[in-house]
């Protein structure tokens, strides 16, 4: 059975409602392909970018597990391991393959992937049976036309279709769905509560607001400022709750959120941060 809601709130630093520092996330970068090709999307192999998108390396599944295990000897509050890039979790069949590994030896540990969802309704049943926890999936418009200013390599109303009904398929089966939204001003920004509404109705029970980091082919695109921000959250909220601590992690984070970090002793990334995108 995947775990409650209740029981996410307790054990899953994304999934609380207030800052979680007593418990911790790995993050498995197993999946080095994507197939939507975001606007703001670097995706780049380095040691010292903060933001999501990046790692210091491509792990293959089995090293996956052995990084698990040193995680827990070096964190023990680690409860989660999750799968968020560089590419996307479900373009490739690494990160199921790694999932289904850590699975065998580790069954308590919360296995949390996140997707553009594309390829959710393709593959949700084989993720229910192999005993995923939670489910992260990157909506940033319900519009086809908003959509097409921030996607370049999928057509907008299929990544749209997609990613609602791969929601509903997930959420019907009890795994708790969180939607992250990167907010960009002047694209989706009116758009938010449009978003919250439809993906809610789908099922989903948290959602995640990250503010864009102006990079790659929408670099002209301000960051939004806290005040925007913040009334982007409120508007969410009308329609599901809002989680509002997120770190924008790298594709190899360790560690707890706002708290130690182990990255360095894990992956060998360097302390040095430089901020630029967000993929969530
Ligand atoms: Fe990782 Fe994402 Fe799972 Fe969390 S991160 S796969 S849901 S375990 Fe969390 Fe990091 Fe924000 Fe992601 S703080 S970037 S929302
Ligand atoms: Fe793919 Fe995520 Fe980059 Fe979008 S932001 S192109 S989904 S890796």
């Amino acid at each position: 059975m995947p775990m409650t809601i209740e029981e996410l709130t307790q054990n899953h630093p994304c999934f609380a409602q207030g800052a979680k520092i007593n418990k911790g996330r790995v993050h498995l970068p197993v999946s080095p392909g994507c197939n939507i090709a975001c606007k703001f999307c670097d995706r780049q192999l380095n040691g010292v970018d903060q933001r999501p998108g990046v790692a210091s390396t491509i792990i293959t599944p089995a090293e996956a597990v052995e990084l698990v295990r040193r995680a827990v000897r070096l964190c023990p509050e680690i409860a989660v391991a999750g799968e968020a890039g560089p590419g996307d979790s479900l373009a490739t069949p690494y990160a199921l393959q790694a999932f289904r590994l850590i699975q065998q030896e580790f069954p308590h540990i919360i296995k949390c992937m996140s997707t553009n969802g594309l390829q959710l309704p393709a593959f949700a049943g084989e993720m229910i049976a192999l005993g995923i926890d939670s489910l992260t999936v990157t909506v940033n418009a319900v519009d086809p036309v908003i959509l097409a200013q921030i996607v370049e390599g999928v057509a907008p109303d299929l990544l749209i279709h997609n990613q609602l009904a791969g929601i509903a398929k997930i959420s019907a089966a009890g795994v708790a769905v969180k939607v992250n939204t990167v907010l960009l001003p002047g694209v989706n920004a009116q758009h938010i509560p449009k978003i919250a509404q439809r993906v809610a109705a789908a099922g989903a029970q948290r959602m995640n607001i990250i503010p864009l980091i102006p990079q790659h082919k929408l670099s002209h695109i301000r960051a939004p400022g806290c005040r925007e921000v913040a009334c982007a959250r409120e508007a969410a909220e009308q329609y599901l709750p809002v989680f509002r601590h997120c770190q924008r992690c790298r594709a190899d984070a360790a560690g707890l959120l706002g708290g130690q970090d182990f990255a360095q002793e894990l992956y060998g990334t360097h302390a040095a941060v430089q901020n630029t995108f967000s993929h969530g």
